[in-house]
């Protein structure tokens, strides 16, 4: 499998350097949005073997604490691991030291284990430059939620914005957005990607949900998008083999798909699993062809 030169993330677990995590072409992550600890290592003893990555979420921390990112640290690989945190708090500098709380947050992960972290981007410049300056001293890539996959995301995200404000406000916080003509910023989910290309986030998550809008993300970023709304979320009446060609087809090898319910609520999560990664490889071996 082809890997993707330029997105590593370094992987200090405990005390130890272990070696950079490297992002695959057309990654697939397992999220495993499970009730209990024991069902979610469970999972990760299966399936760690088949797919790209696992990603954990906010009711299995609560539940379990952040010693669970270890578990599943130890029972995979040098695979992806993304704690889908949403975080969503102040930044604050001081100097030049930040000491707001998305920093305090994210120091909680230092060692854990993870590899990424999805952050929010409407709080705005300081919250985001601050979740990547704490992020790349904890060895931990920021991933920014520009819009979201499920019914209505679109109510507040797509909100029109004024481009000349935008970049007069992100100045006025010490980030010059650098707006180019070519492409305007017409609302939030566009000021929110301008706002990681210029402060350096290691990549996005994006709708699978909405095609359309993943076109626009590629238009302002060549960086890793990563995709959950695959499987129950689909709106579009497409069958599973439909939404990862449509996935591929549109945001090309820099991607990540992060498949939910589709493997852990199968039967058979094993056999969900390959199947899922049976539909990503075919579909991936014809883009080489035809590449
Ligand atoms: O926009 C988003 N949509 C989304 O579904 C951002 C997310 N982080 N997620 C998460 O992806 C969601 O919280 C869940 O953990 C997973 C999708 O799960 P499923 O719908 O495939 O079961």
């Amino acid at each position: 499998m082809k890997l993707l030169e330029t997105h590593t993330v370094g992987l200090p677990v405990g005390n130890e350097t272990k070696p950079v995590v490297t992002m695959k072409e057309y990654a697939v992550i397992a999220a495993l949005d499970l009730e209990t600890s024991n069902s979610v290592l469970g999972i990760v003893s299966k399936i760690a073997g088949i797919v790209d990555g696992v990603k954990i979420g906010v009711p299995t921390l609560l539940e379990s604490g952040t010693g669970i990112l270890s578990k599943v640290r130890d029972l995979m690989d040098d695979q992806l691991l993304l704690v889908d945190l949403k975080i969503a708090d102040i930044g604050f500098r001081s100097g030049t030291s930040w000491s707001g709380t998305n920093g305090k947050i994210l120091e909680k992960l230092r060692g854990s284990g993870a590899t990424h972290v999805t952050v929010h981007g409407f709080p705005g410049p300081w919250s985001v430059a601050e979740a990547v300056h704490i992020g790349n001293e904890v060895g931990l890539g920021i991933l920014l939620l520009p819009l979201m996959s499920h019914v209505g995301a679109d109510i507040f995200f797509s909100r029109p914005i004024e481009a000349s404000g935008f970049e007069r406000s992100c100045i006025v916080a010490g980030i010059n957005p650098n707006l180019s003509g070519d492409l305007p910023v017409r609302d939030v989910t566009d000021g929110i990607l301008s706002l990681g290309e210029t402060i350096g986030v290691a990549g996005y998550i994006g709708p699978a949900t909405r095609p359309e809008d993943l076109r626009r993300y590629r238009m302002f970023t060549d960086k890793p998008i990563w995709c959950p709304g695959f499987g129950r979320q689909d709106r579009l009446g497409r069958s599973l083999a439909k939404q990862f060609q449509d996935w591929a087809d549109v945001l090309g090898p820099r991607s990540a798909a992060i498949v939910g319910s589709t493997i852990y609520g199968a039967r058979d999560a094993v056999a969900a699993a390959h199947e899922v990664i049976q539909i990503r490889d075919s579909i991936k071996s014809v883009r080489h062809l035809t590449e």
